[in-house]
């Protein structure tokens, strides 16, 4: 075992003279970090200084590096001294499991989103009216305009089926990125008994613990700027238009250290035309807003059950019936999440506090336990009757999101990050809905768990404290063919997504279990070790976030019986057998890329001509290893064949958790053999885990939309520092160019620039 040796972070049982110098480590890097994030600094100037190297790793300097060795390093025990980890977050005497965990604040609807519900009324194509900018944005300049919303604008990024009867948006939904305030209009759509007795009345501030300190308005950035975290319920066949409006800081400066106030919000595997994808380089700026239309559809749906006759392939309706909707059920999908997709920017983003879950309905996921119609699955959820909200649909009683990661702080309690962690970065203290090792009360029943791996870096991999079984039904947005039992999951990377069933009715009123994270850090690049759930227990790992993290408290029994089932068949596999395979493609995801971009490379935009993005990069079908560039185009599947996508880890030293945009993928094969594919990973997926030295071989079927798409690491860190590429399909509908050009946003408007770097392998 090798779970005492040297921590990410310093042990809280250190001597005070190491904790000062590591805290004082921290304010000096701090200064830096917050210099690089507002763009006062560029990566150049850091390698020139020598506070980092050219490839973009930390300079090993005493007093400004928390991670190095220390002044105070003993020199004994292990004989090569203690690093000097970050000094531990503070706790202020506040005790694990004392406080509730919240259920989610609900979105709420608003109907005929084009008949008045929201205004402006919503247009296909990007609405280029112009508005005074404030000088903050233009380098103090006066007198400018620039349009309300920040899509880009005419015909090719215009919503694709905006107009369809089948597509046109249904419901509409609106919500700020903005800074951290109080939220005064919590609705988390459940009677209190479903949230801990939580009064949704009661304001409710922002903090991660009652006794932590209130987070400043710059040091998180939320949607609404408000905890709880946000879901929105969706169901197939009532296209969503999300408003959402950048209301972060015009002074880029204004951020507390880390973060950057432009925005893309990325609906986490939807199918849905790229300009509602949010593209790393259709970044919006504060006091704009930009309409994403989520036609919320069965991938098939142009080719296959055309004509919705087939009762499986659904949309639940008010009453609890179906109606029926067009495309292959077998791509039913169910949980989502969406978060910032900045180009370099999105782990300071989404850590910050840009992350929201959706949860989609349909036939057979009904959100409703109690209808038998031989279609829905019946996973729990609780029903109408019982239902605080009453709906035929989306019942939430029992059917929980988790979004589970990591947070650092400052000495003073507020959020922090270190951003030139380029292997990744790790926080020390375990939240779950963005609160401090809460509890959570449950009934003597069946549960499903909607469980986001919503770090930066971190792999967790769970199991329940007394080693009773979780039933895994989904990976991912997928349920699978056949649930799996497991008493410990699978490792978790960034991203990915389990839903499980837990049966807390063989418990008595009065009984406690906890969640049990196992996966062992000492860094970034992947689980240092996966312990035993008897060591993860023991209190003796160096890693913080190992150990108890959620504790069920056991309350009562239902009020109803359960009727809730775990179906031994879920959602069999879409038959890609007959679609031939068009082409193979090879990404290698690794490091050493080094090409310096131009000055009219789009992401110079950002970077600053000059600036290579590394140390990460993406090697294509064994071509150079590349920096990312949103302006490159690495694939071009064509519109509707079937390709065969095979992910490379370029070395064995980290995992990469990689997610492929817009389509769902089947494993193939790990490592080249299809017997390495475990039984959860036997469904669709949209993260791949390559696993160190590993590869994973996927299959997909490009259609229905069009457009410019992304492929990267998950974790954050990597994708931001170069590991992600761009690819987009080739022809298909009248409106897809060959190749699209590529936005270039600044307040004053987008324009476009011809891609001028092509993989010769693409088309
Ligand atoms: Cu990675």
């Amino acid at each position: 075992m090798s779970h005492n040796d040297d921590g990410f972070f310093l042990s809280e049982k250190s001597s005070k003279a190491r904790l000062r110098e590591g805290e004082n480590a921290r304010k000096n890097r701090a200064e830096i970090v917050k210099a690089f994030s507002q763009g006062k600094v560029t990566r150049r100037e850091l390698v020139k200084w020598g506070l980092i190297t050219s490839g973009g790793l930390l300079a090993p300097i005493h007093g400004l590096n928390p991670f190095v060795n220390s002044a105070y390093a003993s020199g004994g025990g292990s004989g090569s001294g203690i690093p000097t980890g970050a000094p531990p977050s503070p706790t202020f005497g506040v005790l694990p499991f004392t406080t509730p965990m919240p259920r989610f604040d609900v979105a709420q609807r608003i109907e005929n989103p084009l008949t008045g519900g929201l205004t402006p009324v919503p247009q296909a194509q990007s609405n280029q009216t112009q508005q005074p900018l404030d000088p903050a944005l233009v380098n103090g300049q006066t007198g400018l305009t620039g349009p309300v919303e920040g899509r880009p604008p005419g015909a090719i990024w215009a919503h694709q089926g905006f107009t369809d009867p089948d597509h046109a948006p249904k419901v509409g939904y609106e919500c700020s990125q903005a800074q951290a305030t109080t939220n005064t209009t919590y609705n988390p759509e459940v009677d209190p008994k479903f949230n801990n007795g939580i009064d949704p009345t009661t304001s409710f501030p922002l903090k991660f613990h009652p006794g932590f300190p209130t987070q400043a308005p710059n040091s998180v950035w939320t949607f609404n700027g408000t905890l709880p975290p946000y879901l929105v319920q969706g169901r197939y066949g009532e296209p969503i238009l999300l408003r959402h409006h950048n209301r972060l800081p015009a002074d880029v400066t204004q951020n507390n250290g880390f973060g950057r106030h432009t925005i893309s919000t990325h609906e986490h595997n939807g199918h849905h035309g790229a300009e509602n994808d949010g593209f790393t380089g259709a970044f919006f700026f504060p006091n704009q807003f930009y309409d994403y239309h989520w036609p919320i559809v069965l991938a098939g749906f142009r080719s296959v059950n055309t004509d919705a006759t087939d009762p499986m392939a659904g949309s639940p309706a008010d009453n609890g019936g179906i109606n029926k909707v067009p495309g292959d059920w077998h791509e039913t999908m169910s949980t989502h999440w969406f978060h910032d997709h900045m180009f370099t920017f999105t782990s300071q983003n989404v850590y910050k506090g840009n992350a929201a879950m959706f949860n989609i309905y349909s036939a057979l996921d009904r959100g409703d336990e109690t209808v038998n119609d031989g279609v829905n699955l019946r996973l729990p959820s609780g029903g109408a009757a019982g239902a605080s909200n009453g709906k035929g649909w989306g019942n939430l009683a029992y059917d929980i999101n988790l979004i589970i990661n990591e947070k650092a702080f400052d000495a003073s309690g507020q959020l922090f990050m270190d951003i030139f962690q380029f292997d990744g970065f790790l926080g020390d203290l375990m939240m779950v809905n963005m609160q401090y090792k809460p509890f959570f009360e449950v009934e003597r029943r069946k549960y499903r768990f909607r469980i986001l791996n919503a770090s930066v870096s971190r792999f967790f991999k769970y199991g329940l404290s007394d080693g009773s079984p979780m039933i895994q039904i989904a990976n991912d947005g997928n349920l699978l063919p056949t649930p799996v039992v497991q008493t410990i999951s699978d490792e978790q990377g960034i991203a990915e997504r389990y839903d499980w069933v837990i049966d807390f009715s063989r418990y008595n009123i009065g009984d406690k279990v906890w969640m049990v994270n196992v996966a062992e850090h000492k860094d970034g690049k992947k689980p240092d070790a996966d312990l035993s759930l008897a060591q993860a227990l023991s209190g003796t790992s160096t890693d913080p976030c190992v150990g108890k993290f959620l504790e069920f408290r056991i309350v009562r029994d239902p009020a109803t019986p359960d009727v809730s089932q775990v179906p031994s068949v879920l959602i069999p596999n879409p038959d890609l057998s007959s679609i031939p395979v068009a082409r193979e493609r090879t990404f290698t995801f690794g490091s050493g890329a080094s090409q310096p971009l131009s000055a009219s490379d789009p992401a110079a935009y950002t970077l600053g001509a000059g600036n290579q993005p590394g140390p990460w990069g993406v090697q294509t079908d064994n071509g150079h290893m590349l920096n990312a560039s949103w302006g490159r185009i690495s694939a071009a599947p064509g519109y509707g064949t079937r390709e065969v996508w095979t992910l490379q880890n370029g070395g064995g030293g980290w995992d990469h958790p990689i997610h492929i945009h817009f389509e769902e993928g089947q494993i193939l094969a790990r490592n080249g053999s299809a017997s390495n594919v475990p039984a959860w990973e036997k469904g669709r997926k949209d993260v791949y885990r390559l696993r160190p030295g590993g590869s994973v071989t996927l299959t997909m079927q490009f259609r229905d939309w069009g457009g410019m798409f992304m492929e990267h690491c998950h974790n954050t860190v990597h994708e931001d520092n170069a590991m992600l590429v761009r690819w987009e399909i080739d022809n298909g509908g009248a409106p897809f160019l060959r190749p699209l050009p590529t936005p270039i946003p600044a307040p004053t408007g987008v324009t476009f620039v011809a891609p001028d770097d092509i993989a010769p392998t693409a088309f």
